[in-house]
């Protein structure tokens, strides 16, 4: 049968593909179909990616494929962790209150987390981690859920251009390049999403 990713985000859908093709899937996007984006109003990456899952699944009346992910910074207590695509929201203010018009601005968020370890002195930990949960949902309520991680550390200023989000300022272990220097087929050696997408592949087939 035909499968949704439940995702808006450009960058995640490329990458989604590219993960999928090699078993002959070619799914189509929640963009693509017009689906309305549901408000993420969970505290998890699980809950939220079974959210999107669910709401597409519903909406689609398909098996839909939701990727919840963020970043973690170590001595930013975790942070942005679940909020990672809030801090790129631009703020505006709008009479005296503070408003979001839903764009998103990676480096201004990028320099918020900078920002936030320079703070904290010369010599403090850089270390930080991608996670990605992956959600799948059936229209009948149905669902399995799969998470993924990288391990490595911060960059400043950010490097490249080929990957998207925060790409530009995260270095796996063991690299001396970010993941937006590196090509796609190397980030989905290690990345956060292939590990998440092995377990679901393992799972699935
Ligand atoms: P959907 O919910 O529509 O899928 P989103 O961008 O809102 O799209 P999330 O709520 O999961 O998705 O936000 C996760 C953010 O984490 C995302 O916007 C990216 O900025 C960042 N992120 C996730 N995976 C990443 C990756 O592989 N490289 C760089 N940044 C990543």
């Amino acid at each position: 049968g035909k499968l949704v990713i439940a995702s808006h985000n450009q960058g995640k859908v490329r990458e989604i593909r590219a993960l999928l093709a090699p078993y002959g899937i070619e799914p189509i996007s929640a963009a693509e179909l017009n689906l309305p984006e549901p408000e993420e109003t969970g505290t998890t990456f699980a809950e939220n990616a079974l959210i999107k899952a669910h709401s597409a699944a519903k909406g689609a009346n398909m098996v839909a494929l939701a990727d919840d992910s963020g970043l973690c910074v170590t001595s930013l207590g975790g942070a942005p962790g679940v909020y990672t695509a809030d801090w790129a929201e631009e703020e505006f203010f709008h009479a005296g209150k503070r408003t979001t018009d839903g764009s998103r601005n990676w480096y201004l968020a990028m320099g918020k987390v900078e920002g936030r370890l320079a703070q904290l002195g010369m010599d403090v930990d850089r270390s930080a981690f991608f996670t990605c949960t992956l959600a799948l949902a059936w229209p009948d309520g149905s669902e399995r859920v799969f998470e993924g991680r990288v391990n490595g550390s911060l960059t400043w200023p950010p490097r490249g251009d080929k990957g998207f989000g925060y790409d530009p300022v995260f270095v796996a272990n063991g690299m001396d390049k970010t993941f937006g220097e590196i090509d796609p087929d190397a980030k989905h050696a290690i990345s956060h999403r292939a590990d998440a997408f092995a377990k679901f592949i393992a799972d699935m087939f």
